[in-house]
């Protein structure tokens, strides 16, 4: 088929945003057969991105790789940004070097920029080649609009890191009122910090998404129509084509059929994304609790830590649970016997936890987490956090009683039942987020 249009993708290779970009890439090759679609990810990361998804079926998907800025046999400082930053320093010229490259080998121009909202330098990329530029956000609408906003919630709270543990609220912004400046990332405090890349790259977001064609969001119309419309005011277009339906993955251990063998909403799933293990004490506090209230569990761990863990702790409640390297998740988290989610608010494990009608605790760590965590627990009492804020054995004891706890739990699932049945509406046919996916084919083709 001969191809017109040529889509080149850019992701921010870390955490689940690489994956997440590729997702939105192979469903609009699906539904635009004519478009070729280029995309450009480092390559560690791409090994990682396809050793978990299929690539067949997308003949006109092509991945290359590109430099992540990492030195020949450089030695790291164990600071898990360090490889985050080393990549921004290599930006732009790894993927402008490549996509020259490509568009020589293929004979294809570069007609459309579809890249992660993080990646700022696309704005100038696309205009420079006189090419539409798409960003897709991979977090929330709230976290968008804090970016938005970062300028005016500086100015406000004077933030210092001093402030890390305010609990004034950013009632001067409506769309924010019941944020706290606790909540707010530890990056976007030191947003006057020049030596930070990760900290400028953020600062850059707010100001360059509103030059994107359209904003693209794994979200739905309904979640949060107050910060959409704020959002819709400012940006040429907010896309909202969420909850994404995530490919069915392999269940190699058997997780669903484990599953089928419990009781309806019994069962708690632990997961912490693509990046997190928390700290030793705090595993050892969650484990205790849940051997002392016999909850039965299943665990998505990351298989390297496996080993020195825990005191045995696998090994002695074997029979009340189950432990996997790697969880096909979403579809765990529509299954009936899935009670409640212990996790880290990443925003596609909240919208999954949403799209499964199943409560969370939460236990953020960085980033968006904090604030995703008081809009589930404060506003939309879908979810708990932790009194202590870090997991203790008593208080992760207090908080399985709640969501577990049928009248409590029950409160929280017809909460989330709301949002649920809004998720479900938008990308029904005719459905908000159907529409914005059509007009977002409309767009790249
Ligand atoms: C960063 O978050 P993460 O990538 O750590 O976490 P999520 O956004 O929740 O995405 C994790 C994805 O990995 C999948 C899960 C989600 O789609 O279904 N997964 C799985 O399939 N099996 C497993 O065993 C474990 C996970 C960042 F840290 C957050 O703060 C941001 O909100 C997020 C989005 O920008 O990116």
């Amino acid at each position: 088929m001969e191809k017109k249009a040529h889509v080149a993708a850019f992701p921010f290779p870390f955490g689940s945003h690489p994956t997440a970009l590729l997702h939105l890439v192979q469903r609009l090759a699906t539904a635009a057969p004519t478009v070729q679609f280029s995309y450009f990810n480092t390559t560690l990361s791409n090994q990682k991105v396809f050793s978990k998804m299929n690539s067949n079926g997308y003949d006109n998907v092509r991945s290359y790789n590109i430099d992540d800025g990492v030195p020949e046999g450089h030695v790291f400082s164990g600071n898990p940004v360090e490889v985050i930053e080393l990549f921004i320093k290599a930006t732009p010229l790894n993927f402008r070097k490549r996509l020259e490259e490509v568009v020589e080998e293929t004979g294809l121009k570069v007609t459309f920029l579809l890249t992660d909202a993080f990646l700022g330098f696309s704005a100038d990329m696309a205009e420079e080649m006189g090419i539409p530029w798409v960003a897709f956000w991979t977090a929330g609408p709230t976290a968008l609009s804090l970016h938005m906003y970062s300028d005016l919630i500086h100015r406000n709270l004077r933030l210092t890191d001093r402030t890390q543990n305010s609990d004034q609220t950013l009632d001067f912004l409506p769309v924010m009122s019941t944020i706290h400046a606790s909540d707010l990332p530890h990056e976007f405090l030191s947003f006057d910090k020049p030596d930070r890349p990760f900290s400028s790259l953020l600062q850059t977001t707010g100001l360059i998404v509103p030059r994107a064609l359209a904003v693209v969001l794994n979200s739905f119309d309904g979640i949060d129509p107050l910060v959409t419309a704020d959002l819709k005011s400012k940006l040429q277009k907010v896309l909202n084509i969420g909850p994404f339906s995530v490919p069915l993955s392999k269940d190699e251990d058997g997780c669903l059929s484990w599953l089928n063998r419990h009781k309806a909403a019994s069962v708690a799933y632990i997961s912490f994304g693509s990046m997190l293990t928390p700290p030793p004490d705090e595993l050892a506090a969650l484990a205790e609790a849940l051997e002392e209230k016999k909850v039965p569990y299943l665990w998505s761990f990351k298989e390297n830590l496996k080993g020195h863990l825990l005191d045995g702790f696998f090994e002695r409640t074997s029979s009340i649970g189950k432990v996997v390297a790697w969880a096909p998740q979403s579809q765990i988290l529509a299954h009936s016997s899935v009670g409640v989610f212990i996790t880290h608010c990443g925003w596609n494990s909240v919208v999954e936890s949403i799209t499964g009608g199943v409560p969370m605790i939460c236990r953020p760590f960085f980033g968006d987490q904090m604030i995703n965590r008081r809009i589930l627990a404060d506003m939309w009492q879908i979810g708990v956090g932790l009194e202590s804020d870090v997991f203790k054995k008593a208080c992760t004891m207090n908080a399985l009683d709640i969501v577990l706890s049928k009248e409590n739990g029950n409160k929280m699932r017809e909460n989330i039942g709301v949002f649920k049945e809004s998720a479900t509406k938008a990308i029904a046919p005719n459905g908000s987020s159907t529409e914005n996916f059509k007009s977002l084919i409309d767009i790249v083709s």
